[in-house]
């Protein structure tokens, strides 16, 4: 799950703006991150960033077999990309929690190749972000004035996680944005494993609390709603698309220093859902 930091580190800074009136509600901006090849991926559209809701256009042109995870990183307040740069470059050996009181990852931006992913995130304002991922150069933004900042539209459903378990609605909608909200006081990351047929639901959640590898586990799938591990009080909105109809374990497979490098569904950070 540290693949793209354990690679190193660039940044773009992202800076969000100072708190602006409550306007209308706008089309959230968009920010396009263009990927051509190995290194960083020009960015275009965010050079005047408000607050608030934006859409980040991820445009991987590659034909590569796996897309590219980037961490967005804010800046805690009074910091500077100066002072997490070198922090940041311990994330891959050490785990996210050594940014603390320095830097929170809140969202990760997923490309895939042939494809274009967007997401959209609510950006604090008058916060200053860094997109991470290897280590190029880092790609300074210039910081623009600040517009209205738009919320983000309601979500069809939250699931919340905290240390260490998952709560929220049985069933998930197929479509619209399902919102993660971390409240816990750790790092955490959200799979949906999907079960397909004549996979026991009692069976596979037994299996993954007591530390089997999830690869080694027969009759499940992993699907593509999956969030890398992010900071206490993140919230993230997920397209529903990514779920098909039928059932689900949502689990947390992050583990670090914190809960002894065991995997936080071995503490009980599952939990069973239908998709409809
Ligand atoms: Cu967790």
């Amino acid at each position: 799950m540290m693949r793209a930091l354990a690679r190193l580190l660039i940044g773009l800074v992202v800076a969000g703006a100072a708190a602006a009136a409550a306007g209308a509600q706008a089309p959230a901006p968009v920010v396009t991150l263009t990927i051509t090849g190995d290194g960083p991926p020009a960015v275009a559209g965010a050079d005047r960033l408000p607050g608030g809701a934006t859409t980040f256009r991820v445009v991987d042109h590659r034909r590569a077999k796996r897309g590219r995870d980037m961490a967005l990183v804010r800046l805690e307040p009074g910091r500077t990309l100066a002072d997490a740069t070198p922090i940041l470059a311990r994330v891959g050996e050490e785990g996210p929690p050594v940014l603390r009181g320095v830097a929170a990852i809140d969202h990760w931006l997923s490309s895939e190749p042939g494809r274009i992913v967007t997401r959209t995130v609510a950006l604090r304002p008058g916060a200053t972000y860094a997109l991470v991922e290897g280590d190029a150069a880092p790609i300074a933004l210039a910081v623009g004035d600040v517009p209205p900042h738009p919320a983000l539209a309601p979500p069809a459903a939250t699931v919340t996680m905290r240390d260490h378990r998952f709560s929220g609605p049985a069933v998930l909608p197929s479509s619209g944005a399902v919102r993660v909200v971390n409240r816990g006081a750790r790092y955490h990351e959200i799979l949906a494993i999907r079960l397909e047929r004549g996979a026991r639901s009692r069976t596979v959640r037994r299996q993954l609390r007591r530390g089997v590898d999830p690869e080694k586990i027969r009759r499940i799938s992993f699907s593509s709603f999956f969030i890398p591990p992010v900071a206490p009080g993140a919230v993230n909105d997920v397209p529903a698309a990514t779920l098909r109809q039928g059932r689900y374990v949502l689990v947390c497979l992050y583990g670090d220093r914190e809960s002894r490098n065991r995997s936080h569904v071995t503490l009980g950070m599952e939990r069973a859902v239908r998709v409809r």
